[in-house]
């Protein structure tokens, strides 16, 4: 739920108008609009050569992950790896757009050390590959919309330790 609907069904509960503070909160996610519209259609335009080099760069630090007996040793593995940092980064996206992470959360996080647990997947290196996503999103925009991109994918990383 985006802030608005959220800030009007906790008012309607209530049968009052939306307090000064609710209404402080929508506009500062107004105000930040258009920032985060850019920065997700950035993402959105790139996605492809993003996975592609933070796998590249994932890769290179943790060769064993696609070393024989690494989960995501063979062609068809490697693949389910690069699909996962695209729900990742699909997921970032969202939370961008909706200036939340609930998103993110609900979607990818409840859970999810469990489920990397019972697949042998290294979640280490998972939150590795968000990190090399971050970076190379981070160096394609100004400092501003890096430090605004850059918390979310931080929030990923932190949810996976
Ligand atoms: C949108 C929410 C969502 C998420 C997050 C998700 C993750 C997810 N990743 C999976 C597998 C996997 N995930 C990986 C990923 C990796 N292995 C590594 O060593 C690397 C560190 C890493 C890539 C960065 C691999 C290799 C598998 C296949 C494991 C196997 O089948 O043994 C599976 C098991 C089923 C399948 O293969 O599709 C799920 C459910 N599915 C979802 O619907």
């Amino acid at each position: 739920m985006s802030i608005v609907t959220k800030s009007i069904v906790n008012a309607d509960a209530e049968a009052r108008y939306l307090s000064p503070g609710e209404l402080n909160k929508i506009k500062d996610f107004v105000t930040s609009g258009e920032v985060r519209l850019r920065i997700a259609q950035t993402i959105s335009e790139s996605r492809e050569r993003i996975i592609k080099q933070a796998g590249d760069q994932l890769f290179q630090k943790r060769p064993d992950v696609v070393s024989p007996g690494g989960n995501a040793y063979g062609e068809e593995m490697t693949a389910t790896c690069l699909r996962d940092m695209d729900y990742y980064l699909r997921l970032i996206t969202y939370g961008i757009v909706a200036g939340d992470v609930t998103p993110i959360e609900e979607i990818g996080l409840v859970g999810v050390r469990e489920m990397y647990k019972s697949l042998g997947t290294p979640v280490e290196a998972v939150a590795q590959s968000i990190r090399e996503m971050k970076d190379i999103v981070c160096s394609m925009m100004s400092a501003d919309d890096s430090a605004e991109a850059g918390a979310y994918f931080d929030y990923v990383v932190g949810a996976m330790q």
